[in-house]
């Protein structure tokens, strides 16, 4: 198998690179690694990301690691100009959203994501809760004004960015919380689910 992923799929940054895959109908072998499954802080796998974490993929000799990165790779070595454009302001279009997930949007549900699923209701930290919520509501306000003036993230074609946000949108429209109402959000998101490709990621159940 030329290409082989490493990460559990309860990690939202390996779903990146799952559905990236699917979109550009690869083969490849995924290995489980992280979490539960341990296998990250072996001497191979530090060679291969000294991080520790995952996700991790090694393409024919090829490894690589941060997920944002290796979709931008895959979809590079595969010529999917539709999910990365060469056109240099289409193409900072896509990466500035793709920025806003990993550096915003991503980390403000980190906490209520984690506190909700993986802590026992008694060892909750209801601030910590309250704080990542609020801004999780905020920025999915963003994304959804967003959305209410284009089809996709990055304009008028799903690319690499729907890919990397419709990940963490997953993650927060699962999560057992009240939210406010985002209709455009809610329209993109109905839109991604259709996408075959997507389906690893948006059936998946949080854990
Ligand atoms: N910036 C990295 C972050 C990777 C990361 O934080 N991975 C987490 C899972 S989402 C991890 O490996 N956690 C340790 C583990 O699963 O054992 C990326 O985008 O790939």
């Amino acid at each position: 198998m030329a290409l082989r992923i490493w990460g559990r799929l309860s990690s939202v940054n390996v779903q990146k690179v799952v559905w990236c895959a699917d979109e550009l109908g690869l083969a490849y072998e995924r290995i489980d690694a992280g979490g539960k499954f341990g296998g990250n802080d072996t001497p191979r796998y530090l060679a291969m990301n000294p991080n520790g974490l995952v996700p991790v993929i090694e393409d024919d000799g090829f490894v690589m690691a941060e997920s944002n990165a290796i979709v931008r790779y895959l979809a590079a070595r595969h010529l999917a100009t539709g999910l990365w454009p060469e056109d240099p302001r289409a193409r900072a279009e896509v990466d500035r959203w793709m920025e806003w997930q990993s550096t915003e949007y991503t980390p403000a549900m980190r906490d209520i994501f984690w506190q909700l699923i993986r802590v026992a209701p008694d060892k909750r930290d209801a601030r910590a809760i309250e704080a990542s919520r609020a801004r999780s509501e905020k920025l999915s306000g963003i994304l959804d004004g967003l959305l209410a003036g284009r089809p996709w993230v990055a304009g008028e074609s799903f690319t690499l960015a729907d890919i990397v946000i419709g990940c963490a949108a997953h993650r927060w429209l699962r999560l057992p919380v009240e939210r406010e109402s985002r209709p455009s959000l809610e329209r993109w998101y109905a839109a991604l689910k259709s996408r075959p490709a997507s389906h690893q990621v948006t059936s998946l159940a949080l854990s």
